[in-house]
C-alpha cells in the first residue's frame, strides 16, 4: 500500500512513469491534467496554482482542438478568430502569477469571445458581428465587460461565429454569418446550433476554451445553451455593460457567460457584473454586485416554491416543440419536487396569449437597431468597407453577394424593416412601455406575485425566452434532456437540421429583475442533482483529441 502510494505521488510529478508503470499512473494522469472536454475553472486554476500546466500551456491546447475540428473534421465553424496576442498575454500571466499570485479565478484562464464584444483592434483581432461590412475597422477600445476580463487576469482567446449581427439581418438559419458562414452542432452531423451565440455554445459544449461569453437580445445565450448541452445565463438587462457590443436594443441586449457547468456561469458573472459608466443602465443596478459563487447550494430548491407558465408556453402547437421535450420537463418537475420544492402547476402568465400575437418587441427592436447600429458605425475610428450607416451596410450586402448573400442567405428582410423606421416617436414608446406590462407586472411578476413564487421554470426551447427578453429579466438554462434516437429529422436552414437524434435541450430558470442569485442557486441543485451534461457526449469526430499531456513539457 506504502509502494503504491509513493508512486503515485511521484508519478504526480512525473508524466514519464506513465511507460513505467502503465497500471498506477494511468489514474493519477487523469488527475494532473483535467479533460479539456469537461474542465472546470476551479481545475484549471488548481493546475495553474500548483504549476501543473501553465496558462500558455492552456492556450496552445485550446487552439490545438479549435484547429482539428473548426474547419476541418466535422468543420463546426464556431472559431472566426484565433487572437494572435493570446500567446504572449499568457506568458505575462504566467510570469504574474508566479511572482504575485493570482488576481482572481480567472487568472490565466482562456476565454472566447461572440464577435460582436469588442476588443481594442491593436490585439490583433476584428469585432465584425460576423459581417464583411466590418472587417478590419477599428473600434475605439474594449468593450466594458472585456475590460472587467482583463483586469481580472483572464486571456482573450478568441472570437466565436454567431448568426450574424446576432441574428437581426433576415429571415436567416441560425449560426450562420458572411464571414464564418454556417456553425453546426456537436451533437448531431450539421445539426442546428441555434444562435445567435452559436460559436459561444459550439465551443464551450466541446471544450474549446475554458469560458465564453455570449449576448442576448431574445434567446440569444439561452437556445445555443439549450441545443449545445451547456449552461448559460441571460442576465438582467443593465447587469453587465453593453459598451462596447456590436448592439440591436439597449432595452434588451445583455451580456452573459456560455458554460460548462453552474458553478463556472456563477464565477463568471461576478466577475463581468457591476457598473460601468459607458453604459447608463448598468447604473441601475442594485449598489453591491453580489457573489454568485455563494449561490452554489444543493440545498436551494428545499422550500422555495415554483412554478409552471404552461398557457402557451408549453402548448406543442403554439411553439412547435416535439413531444420529447415535454416528457423531459415533466421528469424535471418531478425533481424539482423531490429536492423539496412546491410546484405550482399552472402558473401561467395573464400575457401568454399576446406574446403570440404582439408586435411590440419588433417595433422596438426596428427602431432601436436602426439609430443604435447608425451609432456603432459613426464610433469607429475606422471602417475600410466604407459603410457608414444601416442603409449603407444593405447596399453593401447586395453589391458583395459572394460574400454575404450566398445562396440560401440572401435576406436583409430585418435590416430593410429597421431601415423603414423614423425614430422613437409615441407609438415606439408605447410599445416600449406595453411590452414591460407583458413580460413584468403582466407577465412573470403577475405569476410570482399570485402564487408568491420564487422562480418559474419553462423548457428552453420554444420561445419561452419572449416575456423576460421583452423587460429585461433574467433566464438561467442548464441541461434538461436530448431527443431521442426516433426523433423525426427536420430542417432548420439550407445546411441545418433539427430536431435531431441526440441533440441536446435545456430547462430554464426564470424570475424578476437581478433575481440571479436565486435562479443560480435553483439551478444549481437541479444540476447537482441531475449531473444531465454528462449522460451524452458529442458525435465521435466533434470531439478534440487534443490534451494537457500533449502540450506541456512537449
Ligand atoms: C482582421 O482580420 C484580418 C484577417 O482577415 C487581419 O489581417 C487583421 O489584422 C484583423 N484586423 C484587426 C483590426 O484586428
Ligand atoms: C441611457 O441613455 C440613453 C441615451 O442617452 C437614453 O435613451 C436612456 O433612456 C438612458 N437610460 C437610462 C436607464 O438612464
Ligand atoms: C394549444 O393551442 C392550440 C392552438 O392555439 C389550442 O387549440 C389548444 O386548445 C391549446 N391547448 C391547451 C391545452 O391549451
Ligand atoms: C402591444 O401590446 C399591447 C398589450 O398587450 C397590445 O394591446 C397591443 O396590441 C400590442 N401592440 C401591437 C402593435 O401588437
Ligand atoms: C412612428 O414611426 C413608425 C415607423 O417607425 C410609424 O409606423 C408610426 O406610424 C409612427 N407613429 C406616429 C405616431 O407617428
Ligand atoms: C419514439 O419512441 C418512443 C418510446 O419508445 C415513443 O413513445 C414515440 O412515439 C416514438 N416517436 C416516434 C416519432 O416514432
Ligand atoms: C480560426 C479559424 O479557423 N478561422 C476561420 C474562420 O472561418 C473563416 C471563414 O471560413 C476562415 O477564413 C478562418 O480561417
Amino acid at each position: 500500500m506504502q509502494l503504491f502510494n509513493l508512486w503515485a505521488w511521484i508519478c504526480f510529478f512525473q508524466l514519464q512513469c506513465a511507460l513505467a508503470f502503465p497500471g498506477i499512473p494511468s489514474v493519477k494522469r487523469a488527475t494532473k491534467f483535467p479533460d479539456l472536454y469537461e474542465a472546470s475553472i476551479a481545475e484549471l486554476q488548481a493546475g495553474l496554482d500548483a504549476g501543473t500546466f501553465t496558462s500558455v500551456d492552456l492556450v496552445k491546447a485550446y487552439f490545438a482542438r479549435q484547429n482539428e475540428v473548426n474547419l476541418q473534421g466535422p468543420e463546426l465553424r464556431a472559431i472566426l478568430e484565433q487572437n494572435p496576442s493570446a500567446l504572449e498575454e499568457a506568458a505575462f500571466l504566467d510570469t504574474e502569477r508566479k511572482a504575485h499570485g493570482k488576481r482572481s479565478i480567472l487568472h490565466g484562464i482562456p476565454v472566447l469571445l461572440k464577435d460582436n464584444i469588442a476588443t481594442t483592434a491593436s490585439e490583433g483581432m476584428n469585432t465584425t458581428a460576423g459581417s464583411f461590412a466590418l472587417l478590419n475597422s477599428i473600434v475605439p477600445g474594449d468593450a466594458g465587460v472585456v475590460k472587467r476580463l482583463r483586469k481580472a487576469g483572464a486571456i482573450i482567446l478568441g472570437k466565436a461565429n454567431l448568426s450574424e449581427f446576432a441574428h437581426f439581418r433576415g429571415n436567416q438559419a441560425s449560426g450562420w454569418s458572411g464571414r464564418g458562414g454556417q456553425s453546426t452542432n456537436p451533437y448531431f452531423p450539421k445539426g442546428d446550433p441555434c444562435g445567435s451565440s452559436s460559436g459561444s455554445g459550439i465551443a464551450s459544449a466541446i471544450g474549446l476554451a475554458a469560458v465564453t461569453l455570449g449576448t442576448e437580445t431574445d434567446g440569444s445565450i439561452t437556445c445555443p445553451t439549450s441545443n449545445n448541452n451547456n449552461v448559460g445565463i441571460k442576465p438582467t438587462v443593465g447587469l453587465t455593460s453593453r459598451a462596447g457590443v456590436v448592439p440591436i436594443s439597449q432595452n434588451q441586449d445583455t451580456v452573459g457567460p456560455i458554460v460548462r457547468s453552474v458553478a463556472d456561469a456563477a464565477a463568471v458573472l461576478s466577475i463581468i457584473a457591476g457598473p460601468d459608466p459607458n453604459d447608463n443602465f448598468t447604473l441601475a443596478q442594485p449598489k453591491v454586485v453580489p457573489d454568485f459563487t455563494k449561490a452554489l447550494n444543493k440545498n436551494a430548491l428545499k422550500g422555495k416554491r415554483i412554478g409552471v407558465p404552461r398557457k402557451v408556453f408549453l402548448n406543442d402547437s403554439i411553439t412547435g416543440n416535439d413531444p420529447s421535450i415535454g416528457v423531459e420537463f415533466e421528469k424535471a418537475i418531478a425533481t424539482i419536487k423531490a429536492l423539496g420544492a412546491t410546484v405550482i402547476d399552472p402558473a401561467d402568465l395573464p400575457s401568454a396569449e399576446e406574446f403570440v400575437i404582439s408586435n411590440n418587441e419588433t417595433i422596438v427592436l426596428d427602431v432601436d437597431f436602426k439609430i443604435q447600429l447608425n451609432a456603432w458605425f459613426a464610433s469607429l475610428r475606422f471602417n475600410p468597407s466604407g459603410v457608414e450607416s444601416l442603409a449603407q451596410l444593405i447596399a453593401f450586402n447586395d453589391a458583395n453577394p459572394t460574400l454575404e448573400e450566398p445562396k440560401g442567405f440572401e435576406d436583409n428582410s430585418i435590416l430593410i424593416e429597421s431601415q423603414a423606421t423614423t425614430g422613437r416617436n409615441s407609438t415606439y414608446f408605447q410599445a416600449l412601455a406595453d411590452d414591460h406590462v407583458l413580460g413584468g407586472s403582466g407577465g412573470i411578476d403577475a405569476a410570482l406575485k399570485a402564487h408568491n413564487l420564487d422562480a418559474l421554470i419553462l423548457p428552453a426551447p420554444g420561445f419561452t425566452t419572449a416575456p423576460a427578453a421583452v423587460v429585461g429579466y433574467p433566464i438561467v438554462t442548464v441541461p434538461l434532456g436530448f431527443f431521442p434516437d426516433n426523433v423525426t429529422i427536420g430542417s432548420a436552414g439550407p445546411e441545418t437540421f433539427y430536431p435531431a437524434p441526440g441533440i441536446p435541450f435545456g430547462l430554464s430558470f426564470l424570475g424578476t429583475a437581478f433575481s440571479e442569485f436565486e435562479l443560480i442557486s435553483f439551478a444549481f441543485a437541479y444540476e447537482q442533482k441531475t449531473q444531465t451534461r454528462l449522460a451524452r457526449k458529442a458525435f465521435a469526430a466533434a470531439i478534440p483529441k487534443t490534451q494537457l499531456s500533449d502540450i506541456v513539457g512537449k
